[in-house]
């Protein structure tokens, strides 16, 4: 493997864009996803979905089924009922009183989404068993569906009978510390906006469907549980809750994951039907998930109302804000549903200096969809697209350039670090230099002269210019912050390194990637510290049985967590590695230096030992100081001390055609600030993609329901996921802010391109049309959105 230079770093494989050791294997076809195993003797299982989004269960027949020749089994939600040891789990109970009605892997007597599994069939093949599902009779008693927000929190219609309201939990956060400060800041403000946005649903849409296989294995009642998961250790310690099995009989493993995009963080009924299955069936059991059932049965994100109000004085400087969210959390609570307005809830205050006059409050509410959970940025995106929209009627209130009217409020680089008014300490930031860097390569100042020339009456091509910025709290994160936002995990992570006698490193990690490149940037960090090639470095990761300890990918958290933790783990291993060096050189261990993989005696050049040497004597144990355990191994387990806090700006350009509604997206910047980078490639194609999904949520993709519950987006032709011919080439621009909450100054970034776009786009759209009178666009802005907005705007005589 070839390995560049980095002089200005003085690294020689840190910071390199090395190509990732991934993707041979993916590219090639090599790569064995879960649907890839062959699993002689397993039984297929299918799942019969409801096709109601609200309805009673009068019965449910499987007979038919069972006497299909290679039906092994066919069973109704009442039939498994005794398998459940508990409901489905929910990791977080957002508040004491939280509503969570229990949620079964297959409905018991009621179906409350379209999607919900009623029946499950087991058969010799994927497609006998979904053609048994065919013969399964269910009479259903129909019941009114709930998919708006607004109606649901009415309880006109109550969709859980048990706990009587639509209502799950209401959050506040600063209410009553700051009511009284808020409501006079807004009576004295210069300048205030009230606005509210809409969140759309989303449908993750990872490229490889969901897939199971359980496998009960030949002795002692073990089960070992191969899954297209991001989260195998978090589903062994929950299948193992929920089924009632040992922990230590359970093993998850995580063959080559298609993405996640946040929708694999999660429990799924599938994978408890296949372990309970194969427990009772004593055979293996595997499930395929289907494209169009993965629009149902996997868990949707977004799905939120935002009434946001801003306060300013004369200047444009904020001095309040209010902001009231309805969180869609769909027809049940899954592992993370609750917590994603929360994680978003400490990001409405933007990059901007707020005064401590902030009120939030959410109220999350059922409906008869597929439940929401964790989606690329996860709360984050949202709040970020409240601020930064907000923040662009703001200026467009008070009348200047949305650019100035943020640098008016940026939160200083000298104040940093800075506590911000939710009390969390936002570690590093330089919102001017990103801009800075956004402003020149968008050349921002010409576009706007090109925008006052273009944009003239009757001028049926408008030019649109958007700004947005942002910070994330990511790299989930200080498990006592976690606590305190009653979440039922830490956020610790844990890695074990090794030196082999041959002097070649194995890395064990608790991250669990789909995608990201982890095996390369791992094996980066473990080279860069040992000198050696990072094809030297393996990287263990993804079973539980061989990586026992971790919790897993999501978050951007496996960098500046995981990653920090394999940092140093090496770190351990040399420590050790020197006392054994001083033991052979007959020398003081403070006195040991390592550097390029060559131990010597600080002052004595010539007495020098290769990591190599001390590798073969740790192994060997021959000649180690006294107590000194063989081998070099190390094993640490990390708690950052904050949240990782990236931050950055976007800015793009589009062109609206007025006639027929269009948007062109012409040009997109991105500044994105993750501090150190340990591989430039892996970062930007992280960027790209988060940049896409964000674009794609401004303009394009949708989860559409009709007002019975029916998903009416649920294949690639109506859900429209962009092609890369779909979106301009983007422009990445530099700006790098180490962290000091961690020694390798790294930040997350998995995330950050999606937090940035939406806004970014939609910012665009609305600024090549606020002449015409538009005042704001509901996402999508698809062609139609846009030109009902312009028409409506048109008739109401505001065009200028
Ligand atoms: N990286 C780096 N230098 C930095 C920051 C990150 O080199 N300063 C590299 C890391 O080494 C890692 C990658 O970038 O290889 C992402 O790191 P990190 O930001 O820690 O994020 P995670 O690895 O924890 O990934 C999770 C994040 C999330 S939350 C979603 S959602 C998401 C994403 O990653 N889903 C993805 N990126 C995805 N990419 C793909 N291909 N598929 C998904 O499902």
């Amino acid at each position: 493997m070839t390995v560049t230079d980095d002089t200005t770093t003085g690294n020689t494989v840190l910071g390199t864009r090395l190509l990732r050791k991934e993707d041979p294997a993916l590219l090639t076809g090599e790569a064995v996803f879960t649907n890839d195993m062959k699993v002689p003797g397993a039984l297929h299982l299918a799942v019969l979905r409801s096709d109601y989004a609200h309805a009673r269960i009068k019965r449910v027949d499987v007979s038919d089924a069972l006497a299909i020749e290679g039906v092994h089994a066919a069973y109704s939600g009442a039939d498994l009922a005794e398998m459940w040891g508990a409901p489905m789990p929910c990791a977080w109970p957002v508040t004491e009183d939280m509503n969570n009605p229990p949620h079964y892997p297959l409905a018991i007597d009621k179906v409350n989404y379209v999607g919900d599994g009623v029946a499950a069939v087991l058969a010799e093949s994927e497609t006998l068993a979904r053609d048994a599902l065919g013969a399964i009779d269910v009479e259903y008693e129909p019941l009114e569906a709930v998919i708006d927000l607004e109606d649901a929190l009415s309880d006109r219609v109550v969709i859980h009978d048990d706990i009587g309201t639509n209502e799950s939990y209401t959050w506040p956060l600063l209410i009553e510390a700051n009511e009284g400060d808020v409501q006079k800041a807004f009576d004295e403000a210069a300048f205030t906006v009230n606005e509210r946005y809409v969140q759309q649903r989303l449908i993750p849409m990872a490229m490889e469907p969901r897939a199971v296989v359980a496998m009960p294995q030949p002795f002692g009642g073990d089960m070992t549980l191969y899954s297209a998961t991001q989260v195998p250790h978090i589903l062994k310690v929950m299948s193992a809750l929920t089924l009632g099995i040992p922990e230590q009989q359970m093993r998850v493993v995580c063959p080559a994951v298609g993405g996640g995009f946040g929708s694999k963080l999660n429990v799924y009924a599938e994978e408890l039907l296949c372990v309970a299955l194969a427990r009772r069936h004593n055979v293996p059991v595997r499930w395929n998930e289907e494209r169009s059932e993965n629009a149902l049965a996997t868990t949707h994100g977004r799905g939120q109302i935002q009434h946001v109000e801003l306060a300013a004085d004369a200047d444009g400087k904020l001095t309040a804000m209010r902001v009231r969210l309805i969180a869609d959390m769909g027809a049940y609570l899954q592992l993370v549903t609750p917590g994603v307005p929360l994680l978003g809830a400490f990001l409405y205050g933007g990059v901007y200096e707020m005064p401590l006059a902030v009120d939030f409050s959410c109220t999350s509410v059922f409906t008869n969809m597929t439940p929401t959970d964790a989606y690329r940025g996860a709360g984050r995106p949202e709040a970020t697209y409240a601020i930064e929209h907000a923040m662009d009627a703001l200026a467009r209130a008070v009348g200047v350039d949305p650019l100035e009217l943020r640098r008016r409020n940026f939160i200083p680089t000298e104040k940093y670090p800075y506590e911000a008014y939710t009390g969390l300490v936002y570690d590093s930031g330089d919102h001017d230099k990103a801009a800075t860097v956004a402003e020149g390569l968008l050349d921002y100042a010409a576009l706007r002269a090109r925008q006052a020339e273009q944009n003239v009456p009757g001028a049926t091509k408008r030019l649109g210019i958007g700004v947005s910025t942002y910070f994330e709290m990511c790299g989930l994160a200080p498990s006592r912050v976690l606590a305190s936002l009653n979440y039922g995990a830490g956020g610790w992570e844990a890695a074990t390194v090794r030196v082999l006698p041959t002097s070649k490193v194995q890395v064990v990690t608790g991250t669990a990637p789909h995608g990201q490149g982890h095996e390369t940037a791992w094996s980066m960090i473990a080279a860069e510290k040992f000198g050696i090639d990072p094809a030297d470095v393996d990287v263990l990761h993804s079973d539980t049985a061989i990586a026992p300890l971790g919790l897993d990918t999501y978050g951007s958290r496996s960098l500046p967590v995981g990653g920090v933790a394999i940092d140093m783990a090496c770190d351990k291993v040399i420590d050790k590695a020197k006392q054994i060096v001083a033991h052979q050189l007959e020398a003081n261990v403070d006195d040991i230096e390592f550097a390029g993989g060559i131990f010597r005696i600080a002052g004595s050049p010539d007495k020098e030992l290769p990591l190599a040497a001390i590798a073969f004597e740790a192994f060997t144990a021959h000649n180690l100081p006294d107590g000194l355990e063989p081998n070099l191994e190390a094993q640490v387990t990390y708690d950052p001390p904050n949240f990782s806090w990236p931050f950055g700006t976007h800015m793009c350009a589009v062109e609206i055609d007025t006639e027929t509604g269009e948007v062109d997206l012409q040009q997109y910047v991105a500044v994105d600030d993750c501090g150190i980078k340990v591989n430039p490639l892996i970062v930007e194609g992280q960027v790209h993609g988060g940049v896409v999904q964000g674009i794609a949520q401004a303009l394009w993709e949708e989860a559409r329901y009709d007002d019975d519950g029916n998903l009416q987006s649920s294949t690639l032709a109506e859900y429209l996921v962009p092609a890369a011919s779909d979106v301009p080439s983007i422009t990445l621009g530099e700006s790098v802010t180490p962290s000091p909450t961690n020694a390798m100054g790294v930040k997350g970034v998995g995330e950050a391109g999606t937090i940035g776009a939406a806004p970014c786009v939609m910012n665009a759209v609305v600024d090549a049309l606020s002449g015409l009178g538009v005042h704001d666009i509901d996402m999508p802005a698809s062609p139609l959105n846009v030109w009902n907005a312009i028409q409506s705007a048109t008739n109401n005589g505001d065009s200028q």
